[in-house]
């Protein structure tokens, strides 16, 4: 069964959409392998966006990540990264489909609700990297 990791960022923890995240989560057919809220550190989000180091949005995205707590996940399933990234949306709310997390709790780009892995080499990494005991 393949896992992806997925985070409830702080904008949606902060607007009390956790548990309708959760409940979409559980209704479209993922096992909820791990999960936890924890509030990270500016270097903690630094290191997990690593890959995203020197693009114009890198510290915005760093700050807000870091702003509050989040809570996150890592998700079994078949197809599970695909079937997540599927669920959450397009990265821009406003683009996003109807009915998708981004679109129904986004705000905007940047304030977008969901993270999700977006294949199986990241996906390996951000979830040992929450999860060190399900690698
Ligand atoms: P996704 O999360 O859909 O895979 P990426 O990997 O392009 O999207 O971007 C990672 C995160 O960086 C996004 N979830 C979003 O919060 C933030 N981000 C991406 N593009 C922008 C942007 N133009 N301005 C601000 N934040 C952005």
């Amino acid at each position: 069964m393949e896992k992806t990791l997925a985070i409830i960022k702080p904008d949606a923890v902060q607007a009390m959409h956790t548990g309708k995240i959760i409940d979409r989560i559980e209704h479209e057919g993922f096992t909820i392998v791990g999960m936890k809220k924890l509030h990270m550190t500016k270097a903690q989000a630094e290191a997990f966006y690593a890959v995203h180091k020197g693009r114009g949005f890198f510290d915005e995205l760093v700050e807000f990540m870091s702003s509050g707590p989040v809570v996150v996940m890592a998700l079994s399933k078949n197809g599970a990264i695909m079937a997540w990234r599927d669920l959450m949306g397009a990265t821009d709310p406003a683009k996003a489909a109807p009915n998708t997390l981004r679109k129904l709790f986004g705000t905007n780009i940047g304030n977008n609700a969901t993270h999700g892995s977006d294949a199986p080499e990241t996906a390996a990494v951000e979830v040992k990297f929450f999860f060190p005991e399900l690698a």
